[in-house]
C-alpha cells in the first residue's frame, strides 16, 4: 500500500513548524541549522514524536473495538504521556506500566513532569521496579492480560510504539512533509539529525527519505544520534523497523547499509542520565534560541549536532534539519542539574 493510502487519524494541528536557528548557526560558525518542531504541533498534552506515530495506529485501535490503550515506558516516559493524552482525547481508558528505567536520584522523579500529566489525564498509572530495556517487556504483557481478564478490550502499544507494525509510518510521512515545506521555503536539507532510542522515529524517516530519494534522485543523510546507551540493540531495532516500514510503503528495493546510520558518542554510559555535553547543549539551545530541550533525548541529539557541525563533519555548505521530538516535561524531574 502507498503511504498516502494508510488511514490516518489527525492528532496534530497540521505540519509541524520548520524554522531557522539563526543564533545557533552563527555561534557554531558552520553549517546552517534549522529545526522542525514536534514539540509545538499538537494540542494534546504538549505532543511530541509519539503523537505523530499514533496518528497511524489509532485507526487500527478503533477498528479493533479497543476500549483500553496499554503501553509502557520509564517513570518520565514522554511516550506513555502521549498515549494517555490520545486515550483521553478518544474517550478510551489507558493503562500504563512505568518502569524504573532511570536510576535518577530526584525525589519527585515519579511525581512531576510526564507522569503527573498522565495522572491528570486519567490514566491508570502503575509503577514497576524493572530497569531499562527497549524490547518487549513481560510487565507490559501482564498488563494486557490483566485488562483482558477484567473484561476490557486492550490495545497494546509497545515502548515508543516502535515494535508496532505501523510504528514507522508517522515519520515516513514526516519525510514527505519536509519535502513539501522545503518547496515552500526554498531550501533543501541535505542532513537530518534525530535522536534515536526505541528506533521507529529514525527508522520511519529512513524509509520515507529513501522513497523521496528514489523520486527526486537527491540523496541526503539521516543521522540518528543514539540516546539509549545500548547501541547494538538500538541499531538492530532501527535497521529492522526501517526495512519493515520500507516494505510496508512499497519502496520496492532493499535499503542500503549507508542509509542506516546510528552514531554513538553523546549518550553517556546510561540511558536517561545527562552528561556534560547534554547539559551544555540544553543551556546553549535555551540561551541562544529559547528552544527548550530535555536531558534524556533531545539534549543528547543536540550535543551530537553541535559537535558534528563544529568539527566540520557536517560541512559548512550543509543545511541541517534538527528534529525536535518534544520531551520537555521531563525537565521537571531534573531540576537539580540547573540549581
Ligand atoms: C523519544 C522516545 P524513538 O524511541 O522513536 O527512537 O524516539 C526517541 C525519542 N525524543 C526522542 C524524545 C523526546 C522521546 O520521547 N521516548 C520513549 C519514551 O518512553 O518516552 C520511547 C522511549
Amino acid at each position: 500500500m502507498r503511504l498516502q493510502e494508510f488511514p490516518r487519524h489527525p492528532l496534530t494541528f497540521g505540519p509541524s513548524p520548520v524554522h531557522p536557528l539563526e543564533r545557533l548557526t552563527a555561534h557554531l560558525g558552520g553549517a546552517s541549522v534549522w529545526a522542525k518542531r514536534e514539540d509545538v504541533s499538537s494540542g494534546l498534552a504538549y505532543g511530541g514524536n509519539k503523537t505523530r506515530k499514533l496518528e497511524y495506529i489509532v485507526p487500527d485501535a478503533l477498528a479493533k473495538g479497543a476500549d483500553t490503550l496499554v503501553s509502557i515506558g520509564g517513570y518520565q516516559s514522554n511516550h506513555t504521556r502521549q498515549v494517555a493524552a490520545v486515550a483521553a482525547h478518544l474517550g478510551l481508558k489507558c493503562r500504563l506500566v512505568q518502569e524504573k528505567w532511570v536510576d535518577w536520584d530526584d525525589p519527585v522523579n515519579d511525581k512531576v513532569g510526564n507522569i503527573l500529566l498522565s495522572r491528570i489525564m486519567g490514566a491508570d498509572v502503575r509503577l514497576d521496579p524493572h530497569g531499562f530495556d527497549i524490547g518487549i517487556r513481560q510487565s507490559w504483557e501482564e498488563a494486557i492480560a490483566e485488562v483482558e481478564a477484567s473484561g476490557g478490550t486492550p490495545y497494546p502499544i509497545s515502548a515508543g510504539a516502535s515494535e508496532h507494525p505501523l510504528g514507522g509510518l508517522g515519520f515516513a510521512n514526516w519525510a514527505f512533509e519536509v519535502a513539501a515545506q522545503e518547496e515552500q521555503l526554498g531550501v533543501f536539507f541535505d542532513t537530518i539529525v534525530v535522536c534515536t532510542v526505541t528506533g521507529s522515529t529514525h527508522a520511519g524517516m529512513i524509509a520515507g527519505f529513501a522513497a523521496l530519494e528514489d523520486l527526486t534522485g537527491r540523496p541526503r543523510r539521516v543521522l540518528g544520534i543514539d540516546a539509549s546507551a545500548t547501541l547494538e540493540k538500538t541499531r538492530d531495532q532501527v535497521g529492522r523497523i526501517a526495512r519493515n516500514t520500507a516494505a510496508l510503503i512499497e519502496l520496492g528495493r532493499d535499503l542500503r547499509d549507508d542509509e542506516i546510520t546510528v552514531l554513538e558518542g553523546w549518550a553517556g554510559d546510561l540511558y536517561g542520565i545527562p552528561v556534560e555535553s547534554t547539559i551544555e547543549a540544553i543551556r546553549l539551545s535555551g540561551r541562544l534560541e529559547a528552544m527548550i530541550i530535555d536531558p534524556v533525548y533531545e539534549g543528547k541529539s543536540m550535543a551530537g549536532l553541535v559537535d558534528l557541525v563544529t568539527s566540520g563533519e557536517i560541512g559548512r555548505d550543509s543545511t541541517v534539519l534538527y528534529a525536535h521530538l518534544g520531551g520537555q516535561p521531563a525537565l521537571n524531574a531534573y531540576s537539580g542539574i540547573f540549581d
